[in-house]
């Protein structure tokens, strides 16, 4: 007999009864001593245990119905916290928020006990977590892949103005969002050797033999859409030793030993590296690639096996699988290994497979970023992997490209999977786009110049494989969330259904030109201006007024973001109040939030340099409140959640075709901050949704950047043609700001000697005369207003649900599949 159910109802009352039963039987605590750490905890589980029915129930019913399912595999998700979004989404909040009222306890404040699940570097490993929200609410069959990191992106800290990083123990008290699956548990083989065995037909096949054995236990986390009872879950692998991992060392008494190789395998997957948008070439991580490609896979094969009983021709119809970046990109001849040296398949066959099930995203043109494994390397790790590349490279350059250009080798060394200059090099974007059937751009432009430029040959040879499927980010927690008040405002507006079809949000374009509307908008924004304020006192220890003009910039530091730009206009401005004291300049706080990759030694000097302008503009009496510069250690996504709904102005300032499409700029947009931004990424779409009027577009375009670097750019040239630009790199390059004046040699080296790769010199006029633009227009806050109303209004395009509905529809083919109560 089945037991009755425990209650698990959505009102107060039943939300009350599993909180205490949570906090007294699972905590082992009592209601009048818990801690708020307690309390926070049996609120997710309270929450937890309502969204596993309907994990379960979603699980149960994507089987039975034998539907398709994306496998959406990534390196990186950069989750956040996760309680109030699982309690917007679910339409829990304001019952939890009661019933903990009720218990003396205050909902907003235990919302700050979570630590940020920081699984991520940045837009990539966001871009996963805004989809996986969508594919739950549009009721998508959906499973994220990735890895269980013991430590996510590190934390920053700030001293003397120069970042420092500490370990990221995000789940050192465990996490009450994750659950165990020790029946999932997976096997991974590493190192070894290849052998040839022939089969009972004698026919050939390869054996890969002497392998060291790493074991994979999957993490699984509910992931509630809103407003759709579809949960779908993140898997992500831990690594473990084997359990016979040098079992005859430990026979022999050598138990310390066999604990340091249990030790060892638990490295794989301790720690996330920190690098975004550029790769180390660690064979750590080529073996975290591996193994979280060679577990999930093994995952998708075993619910394939055990659900039908299926030729292996139908895999792709049960199985996409979605490569996010290179990173995955092993998966590739993982399968055709499964598909052949274990199945026992035919090459052709098992090709068509993979061809059929991957498809791959590519988030870069940046030549630093696209992988490429040392053959040595990747030899050692994974001899028979390189064994499956090599033969699919000769295959297809013997094939379809002799096919396509008969006797052209400048071609063949073009596409080769293999980089032979330089010493050999396996080409991972080359790989993915010849093992998928589909590669896509994350923004119109980015997608343009993959097929014009970086992928031209695979272009000319597989047009239709190429698709655009620009970027998108979840309202769910992009305004809902961290905006809640501007998201009543809106529904009180036009009604509630924006939330499922952000295109609605046009319907508040009328109410731009009302001026009670206006007003209230207005408030919001001040208020939460009022918020960041008080984090901006506690943080920096710098006060800011709400009514100054809040100009951010919050992304990775990277050259191409030109933070650096930033910081020119910044030193410009102090000049010139310096030396206009009574200019008519609207007060600004320039606010960043930013991390370095630890060994990006030029990133980390544009960092000092930032906090020593503004330790010493901050302080200068003669500038008093109209300017403050401020930079908010540890950004994260909780800290962006902040930031974003008090921003006035969005820096998006990339050098053209460098920034493949950002995702800030969507999020800000949305919560009514206007961007100043080149025509790059996404940008260029967001001038066309918002209008040219209500953004401020500056600097050289992607033809612009070419014909200049064709023509030879001298950055001296424009160092010497502009006094003021003159003046600032000098005063910055001085011993003014630190008393040291060697301090900020790297960054004018790289400005002046080194060419000026990013282009700042060419961009600085344009830029500072865009930003005299934005002081302005702000002086009219009526019109101020009004712009930041239309932006909010026309940025439906960038949700992800659009996104993920194209993937569904052109490149997974995938049905939606509504999960009743
Ligand atoms: O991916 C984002 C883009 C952004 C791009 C970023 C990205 C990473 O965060 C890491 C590696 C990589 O190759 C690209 O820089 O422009 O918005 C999501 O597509």
């Amino acid at each position: 007999m089945t037991p009755a159910p425990c209650d698990l109802g959505n009102s107060k009352d039943s939300l009350k009864n599993s909180i205490i039963n949570h906090l007294r039987f699972t905590l082992g605590a009592y209601v009048e001593s818990a801690s708020k750490n307690d309390w926070w905890v049996a609120t997710c589980l309270a929450i937890r245990d309502r969204v596993m029915d309907h994990a379960t129930k979603s699980r149960t019913l994507h089987r039975q119905s034998g539907v398709r399912r994306v496998h959406y595999l990534s390196l990186e998700y950069l989750m956040g916290r996760l309680l109030e979004n699982n309690l917007r989404n679910s339409g829990l909040y304001e019952s939890t928020k009661a019933a903990l009222g009720e218990m003396g306890k205050d909902l907003d404040a235990l919302l700050d006990c979570e630590p940020d699940m920081g699984l991520g570097n940045g837009g990539l490993g966001r871009l996963a977590a805004c989809f996986m929200d969508s594919l739950s609410t549009v009721n998508l069959p959906a499973i994220g892949y990735g890895i269980h990191y013991e430590f996510g992106l590190f934390r920053q800290e700030f001293v003397n103005g120069k970042q420092v990083e500490h370990p990221d123990a995000w789940m050192r008290d465990g996490s009450p969002w994750k659950i165990a699956r020790p029946s999932y548990r997976q096997t991974v083989q590493l190192y070894g050797r290849v052998v040839q065995k022939f089969d009972d037909c004698g026919h050939p096949r390869s054996e890969w033999v002497e392998t060291k054995a790493l074991l994979g236990l999957p993490w699984d986390i509910p992931i509630v859409g809103y407003d759709s009872h579809t949960v779908n879950v993140l898997r992500l692998w831990q690594a473990q030793a084997d359990e016979d991992f040098n079992f005859q060392v430990f026979n022999e008494g050598s138990y310390v030993e066999a604990l340091r190789d249990k030790a060892i395998a638990e490295t794989v997957s301790k720690v996330l590296y920190p690098n975004d948008s550029t790769e180390s070439g660690k064979e750590l991580r080529l073996v975290q690639q591996y193994f979280f490609v060679a577990c999930s896979l093994a995952d998708i094969v075993r619910r394939f096996k055990v659900g039908y009983t299926l030729p292996w021709s139908e895999f792709p119809s049960k199985a996409a699988i979605q490569l996010n970046d290179t990173h995955p990109a092993v998966a590739i001849p993982e399968l055709m290994r499964i598909l052949v040296d274990l199945e026992g398949l035919p090459w052709n066959e098992a090709w068509k497979i993979c061809q059929e099930t991957f498809a791959y995203t590519n988030h870069t043109l940046l030549p630093e970023a696209l992988e490429m494994w040392s053959v040595s390397l990747f030899e050692r790790v994974l001899p028979r992997h390189l064994q499956i590349i090599y033969q699919i490279n000769q295959l297809f350059l013997e094939g379809d490209v002799e096919a396509k250009w008969p006797g052209d080798s400048e071609k063949k060394r073009s596409l080769s999977l293999i980089e032979e200059r330089g010493g050999k090099y396996v080409r991972m974007a080359n790989l993915s786009v010849l093992g998928s059937h589909a590669t896509n751009g994350v923004a119109a432009l980015h997608t343009r110049l993959l097929c014009e430029r970086l992928f031209a040959d695979f272009y000319a040879l597989y047009p239709d494989r190429f698709l655009n499927l620009t970027n998108g980010i979840t309202f769910r927690r992009w305004l809902d969330v961290c905006n809640p008040q501007l998201s009543a405002l809106i529904t009180e507006t036009i009604g509630e259904s924006w939330k499922k079809n952000a295109d609605l949000l046009r319907n508040l374009d009328p109410h731009a030109d009302d001026p009670a509307f206006r007003a209230r908008y207005a408030k919001i924004k001040r208020d939460h201006k009022v918020v960041l304020a008080k984090i901006i006192e506690d943080e920096c220890g710098v006060t800011v007024s709400p009514d100054a003009l809040f100009d951010v910039q919050i992304k990775r530091l990277h050259e191409y973001k030109r933070q650096h730009l930033n910081l020119l206009n910044i030193v410009t401005l102090y000049r010139e109040i310096l030396d206009n004291p009574n200019a008519d300049f609207h007060p600004r706080v320039f606010i960043f939030g930013a991390k370095a990759a630890p060994g990006y030694f030029l990133a980390k000097n544009i960092i000092h340099a930032i906090n020593a302008v503004a330790a010493k503009v901050n302080n200068d009496p003669r500038v008093g409140d109209k300017l403050k510069v401020v930079f908010l250690p540890n950004y994260r996504v909780s800290l962006a959640e902040k930031i974003i709904p008090a921003s006035d102005l969005s820096e998006q300032i990339s050098t053209a075709g460098k920034e493949a499409s950002g995702t800030g700029n969507m999020k800000l947009a949305l919560n009514g901050s206007l961007t100043i931004g080149t025509l790059d990424g996404a940008n260029v779409e967001i001038e066309e949704e918002v209008g040219s009027e209500n953004i401020f577009i500056f600097g050289l375009t992607v033809e612009e950047v070419t014909e200049l670097r064709a023509k030879g750019y001298n950055p001296w040239d424009y160092y010497w043609a502009n006094e003021k630009l003159r003046n600032t790199i000098d005063w910055i390059s001085s011993d003014y700001f630190t008393g040291n004046a060697e301090e900020f040699q790297p960054l004018r080296r790289s400005l002046l000697d080194h060419g000026d790769p990013y282009l700042c010199l060419a961009d600085y006029q344009s830029y500072v005369d865009a930003q005299a633009k934005v002081d302005a227009t702000y002086k009219d806050q009526d019109k101020w207003v009004k712009m930041a109303i239309l932006n909010t209004a026309r940025v439906g395009k960038f949700s992800s649900d659009r996104t993920i509905l194209q993937y569904a529809e052109k490149v997974w083919n995938l049905p939606q599949v509504p999960i009743g109560e």
